[in-house]
This record gives structure tokens, sequence and C-alpha cells, in this order.
């Protein structure tokens, strides 16, 4: 490190709280203070902000419904849809300029740019290709696709005839295909014959088919050839499915008027993970979400049309959906879709693409973040990153030092950062400070944003002080939240209000939104979100149960027992730890191990990939027989364990600890 680098490090260090710079305030789409009290003042109509933002076929009536809590509605008796929201509107002004900027791997490979007429054109064809094959309005429509540009034509296709789109991160395995897609009764699949990883083609429709095997009702599918002959794996496609270029070339030309949509009809499904090994079907509605992912998209990432705009997410999962499809493509601006990893064909990709598209912001994760840190600054430095105005996070909480990484190496202290909370189920962002308003401090995502009501609580549903632990909660509803879980109101309720609602009142007002994380709050109302009170971990700022791999691991042959934690990893945040007991006669060996990595992996993903494989001859277990989880994760994380002595085996402490210290 050099002596300017040296001071510049120990300055920062030593400062808690940065003001967002004068440039970026002076051009912000929101700048004014007095936002918050207007919101507060005005709520619920604040939110009509949010939906006059988007075109509608009929107005809306009312802007909240709180009368049957906690199934609120917002924006009744509107009618809009999705996509002519995404790309009809803006074809007039915007029809040459770029929707979708799309690069491939491998990189010498050309890239695709979709302006928005293109974009209309191919989500028309589309759209009337989903049609001739028999998707009718509210058919649940699977995408199990890698990050190429059909993925969002396939979804925006799917809002323009009202079929909800449900899509499945690719890297998940066969299994969790299936079970989404019986889950959803959903007939309908779009795929792709396989895609490229650090320049090697990977096969991705056997996975697809071996899915489809477990799935239990007929099904139809579309497959984009994603490889080149060169690269491809020979594929013969079944009776009940069809090539993209057949289907969708054969509407060359087609039209196909966007279906007006009930503001509460379903815009899609995200499964995501949660307590039980079931993952969620979480429901989001065509008016409340679009609105909530366009103002946010507004006034927490300040996209303007003129922008390029880069969010280094997976569509495959819901920060793709709100912040690379929806919110992007309603404000009519130029969104960038990368295919390939950080790191290939060099650790400066991402700077590399920066730079040559002179994209404007960059929204990522703190995992992608803490890579780049130790990667070294080198490769940013070795960029020109000017065109960068605005820097955001999200999925997991940020250390300071890699949000001040951040800031000088990526926005040579020239960017605010949003350091953004919010989850599946919110539909988009909750809990950041105003690029153009709040003061950021490094670790903390900020207040609650204008109009949302969240607060730090006890146990027993009590305001905590300022500076002591408690857990989050909303006391208001808002527009982009979850409506329901799929097929299972019950859940719903039991998840998400039980723990501190009053279920039997009939005021929205006793109705209190549990998003199961715990945080802190400070004098300033500033709120740092400390990570998942439930059992689910966070790897890489992905939602993993802990219940779901286990019970993968229970299904590998000579396992008997297991049981899963998060233990602190540098770069993921969390990783998966497990301890496995045998069943009597199998060894503790390394092929176990292997065949209980290989098990995780072909239920859920290599992302759910165990860190470490513990074997243990029994598992620490209070006197009233339940798993101390919290003493294995002290354990994975060579933690001082305090006493011990309330456990019914104590001695099995030092038989894992000699394990884990091998
Ligand atoms: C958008 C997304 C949600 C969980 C959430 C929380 C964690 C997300 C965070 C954060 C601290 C942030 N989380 N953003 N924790 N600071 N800025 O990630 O959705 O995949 O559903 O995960 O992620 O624990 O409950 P999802």
């Amino acid at each position: 490190m050099s002596n300017d680098d040296t001071e510049l490090e120990a300055r920062l260090e030593a400062q808690d709280s940065f003001e967002p710079p004068e440039s970026f305030v002076e051009q912000a789409n929101v700048s004014d203070p007095g936002v918050y009290e207007a919101f507060e003042e005005n709520w619920p109509e604040c939110w009509n902000d949010a939906a006059d933002m988007l075109d509608w076929q009929s107005d809306y009536e009312q802007t909240f419904d709180g009368s049957n809590p906690p199934f609120f509605e917002w924006f009744t008796g509107g009618e809009l849809n999705a996509s002519a929201n995404c790309l009809d509107r803006h074809l007039d002004e915007r029809g040459d300029e770029v929707a979708i900027e799309w690069i491939g791997e491998p990189t010498e490979e050309a890239n695709r740019t979709y302006t928005y007429e293109d974009l209309h054109r191919e989500v028309n064809e589309a759209a009337a290709a989903l049609r001739e094959m028999g998707v009718g309005e509210d058919d649940v429509v699977t995408m199990y696709m890698p990050m190429i540009p059909e993925l969002a034509v396939a979804m925006l296709a799917c809002a323009r005839i009202g079929a909800p789109h449900s899509v499945v991160f690719a890297g998940f395995s066969a299994d969790a295909l299936a079970t989404r897609m019986n889950a959803a009764d959903s007939e309908y699949l779009v795929t792709a014959d396989g895609y490229y990883r650090r320049g090697d083609p990977l096969d991705h429709l056997s996975k697809a088919n071996e899915g489809l095997d477990a799935v239990e009702h007929d099904t139809e599918t579309v497959v984009v050839e994603r490889l080149p002959e060169a690269d491809s794996f020979g594929h013969d496609l079944r009776e009940d499915q069809r090539l993209w270029v057949d289907a969708v070339h054969a509407q060359k030309g087609a039209e196909v008027d966007p279906v007006a949509r009930d503001a509460e009809d379903m815009l899609f499904l995200m499964y995501t993970s949660g307590t039980t090994g079931q993952p969620k079907g979480v429901k989001h509605t065509t008016g409340g979400y679009l609105s909530w992912a366009a103002w946010t998209s507004h006034a927490v990432l300040d996209i303007k049309p003129e922008d390029t705009y880069f969010c280094s997410a997976d569509i495959g999962w819901i920060t793709g959906h709100s912040y690379i499809v929806y919110g992007p493509l309603a404000l009519g601006t130029t969104t960038m879709m990368y295919e390939g990893t950080p790191d290939y064909p060099d650790r400066d990709r991402l700077w590399e693409i920066i730079e040559e598209y002179e994209a404007t912001q960059l929204y990522t994760a703190p995992t992608a973040i803490r890579a780049f840190m130790k990667w070294g600054s080198q490769y940013p430095d070795s960029h020109d990153l000017s065109s960068l105005r605005l820097l955001g996070t999200v999925g997991e909480p940020i250390n300071p030092r890699a949000w001040k990484w951040y800031y000088t190496h990526i926005g040579d202290e020239a960017c605010p950062i949003v350091d953004t909370w919010w989850q599946t189920e919110t539909g988009g962002q909750m809990i950041t400070t105003l690029p153009g308003v709040g003061e950021m401090k490094p670790g903390s995502a900020g207040p609650p944003l204008p109009g949302v009501d969240a607060e730090i609580v006890d146990t027993r549903g009590e305001s905590v002080e300022a500076g002591r632990a408690g857990y989050l909660t909303v006391n208001k509803p808002w527009p982009g939240m979850l409506r329901t879980l799929y097929r299972n109101d019950d859940r719903f309720v039991d998840e998400y209000w039980r723990e501190y609602s009053d279920t039997d009142s009939d005021d929205w007002r006793d109705w209190v939104y549990f998003p199961e994380d715990g945080a802190k709050i400070d004098e300033d109302g500033y709120i740092t979100v400390l990570g998942r009170v439930d059992d689910v971990i966070n790897v890489s700022g992905h939602r993993l149960g802990t219940m779901e791999i286990e019970s993968a691991i229970v299904g590998v042959e000579g396992v008997a027992e297991a049981a899963v934690v998060g233990g602190d990893h540098d770069v993921k945040g969390e990783a998966v730890y497990a301890y496995v007991i045998t069943e009597d006669g199998y060894d503790e060996n390394e092929e176990l191990r292997e065949a209980i990595v290989a098990g995780v992996e072909s239920a859920i993903g290599p992302i759910a990939r165990p860190e470490a494989v513990i074997f243990t001859p029994e598992l620490p277990k209070t006197r009233s027989g339940k798993i101390m989880r919290r003493l294995l994760e002290d354990i994975a994380n060579g933690d001082d364990l305090g006493n011990t002595s309330t456990l019914r085996n104590p001695e099995v402490v030092s038989a894992i600890q000699e394990q884990v210290g091998e």
C-alpha cells in the first residue's frame, strides 16, 4: 500500500457518517428533506405519487383497502398492464433508445442491444407464441433460464397476456424446479439449452428435463437455444417441447393487445426459502408491485431515462425482477444484463463493462464487494469509472470496511451509496437513505423510506431503546407488499403476522408485519439490520432454509441425523456448516462427505454447497431435546462457547470441537 492509501484508510476509518456529494444532490430525483413529513401526513394517499408514475387503463378508485387484514389491497378498481407500462408507453419518445444492453459470455461473442422498439416487437411475438401454446390469463408460466434477454422477454410476454410468471433461478437443481412447478400447478416452462460459465458451456436442458420428469402433470416447454452448434449438447427435444426460434419467430410481426389487469391481479410468483422445508410462493400483484418498483427505482436508485443502469444480480432473484426488469423499464431507462461472473476472463470484468458502457449506477451485493476488496483495488483502479453517479448494495448487511472500500475505490468519494434493506416479500426497497437527502452511515441501512413505518421491538412487541438489539417490524402496509403465499393463506398469516399482531382484530392498525430479521436503531432513527432470526441462512446474499439443506443431507445413504447452521465467512457473509451423525455401520470418511455435498447440490443447487461437513457422534441438545444451533454456530466460528452445562450432553461439545480443529 502506498502512503496515500494508508492516509486515506486512516481518515476513513475514523469517519462514521458521510454527506451525499453536492454534485449528486443538485441533480437528484428526490432532494427535498420535507418528503418524509409530507408522506407521513398524507398516508396512504402519498402512495398515489407512486401509482401515478404508471399508465392506467382505468383509474383506481381507492388508494388502500384495509378492510380484511392482513389481506390488504392497493389502488383498487384500477386496471393496467405491466408490459404496456414497461414498453408501449415509451415507444413514441424513446423507441430508438436502448432498453436492454446485454453482455454475454464468452466475451468475444457479440453482445446484444434491444431498443424499446426491438423489445416491444419480440415481447409481442413471444406473447402470441405463448397464447398459441394455450397459455391463458392466470396460467402460471415457469421460467428456468440463465441471464439471457429471452428471460426478460418471456416475463414481459407473460405480463402482456396476464399470465403470472414464476422464475426459478437457473443455478437451482432439477428437484427445486419440480417442487416449484408442482406447487404452482404450472403447465408451461420456458428454459434454455445451456449457457456459459467462465467460458465453458453448461448443459441446462438436461437438468430441466430431469426436473420435468418429476412434475406430476402434463407440461409444454419452449427451449431457447443459447449455445451455438459447436458448444451444444446435442439434445433431442421431446414431443411436448419446441424451440423458441420456431415458436416465437413463427409469430413474426404479431401484435398482442396488453390485457387489462386488475390492480390486484397477480403479476408473478416467486418462491423463497422459509423456516420449514417447503419453499413459500410469494404472490405479487400488478398495481402495487409495479408502483413500488417504479417509485423506488426513481427515488432510491435515482434512475433517469437517459441513464445506463447496471444491476449485477440475477433475474432469478427478486432483485433482478424489481431492479433489472420492472423498475428500470417502467422508467424507460437502459438496463444492463450481464450473463457472466465478475472474475472471468479476469477480475476486472465488471469495471471493464462499466467503463465500456459508461454505466451510471451500480447495484450489487456486499458479498461481491468483499470479493473485490480481497482481489485488490488495482482492478478497479485500472479503469475509468467516472460515469458512475450512484452505488447500491442489497441482500445482506454490509460491514463498514467494505462500505468504505466501495465508496472510495468504486465511487471515488463522489457517489452516494444506498444500502437497501428489503425482501422478496416486500417487493422493493424499504429501509435505506434517500441518496439526495440523507447522510449515510456505513453499516446502517438508514431510516425507513418515506411512508414506511418500521419499528424495532422486543419479544412483547414493545419499542426498544436506541442502540439495543430487537426485532424489525413494519406497522403500516405498503403497496409493494406480498398479498399472500400462493394457495396458503394460513401460512401467510402464521409466518408474517401472528407474532406481533392482534389477529382477532379487523382494524388494520392492529396488524404488524414481521420480516423475521433482527435489527437495532440509533438516536437518529437509522436502522442496522443484524440478520435473520429464523432458520434461514444468508449465503452470498441468497436465502437458504436450513431445513431444506438438512432434509437433503438426511436423504443421503449412511446419514442418520443432520443439523445445518450458518458460520461466518469472509466473502460469503455466511457459509453452510453441516453437522452429521452417521448411521451404524457407516464410516465417517471422505467418500460419505462427498456424497453429502453432492446430495445437497442435487437437491438445492451449488449455492447451498456445505463449506464443511463435520461428523459428530451426537448433536448438542438442550434438556428438552432441542438442537442447540447457536452452539453449533459458535463452534463453526471458533468462538468462546460460554457455559454449556445446561446441555443434556455437554461431553459432545469437545468431541465436535476436535473434529472441527482437524
Ligand atoms: C432483496 C433480498 C431478504 C433478506 C432479509 C435480510 C437480508 C437484504 C439487506 C439485508 C441487511 C440489507 N437483507 N438486504 N440485511 N442489510 N441491506 O435480498 O431479498 O432474497 O428475500 O432476502 O436478506 O435478512 O430478510 P431476499
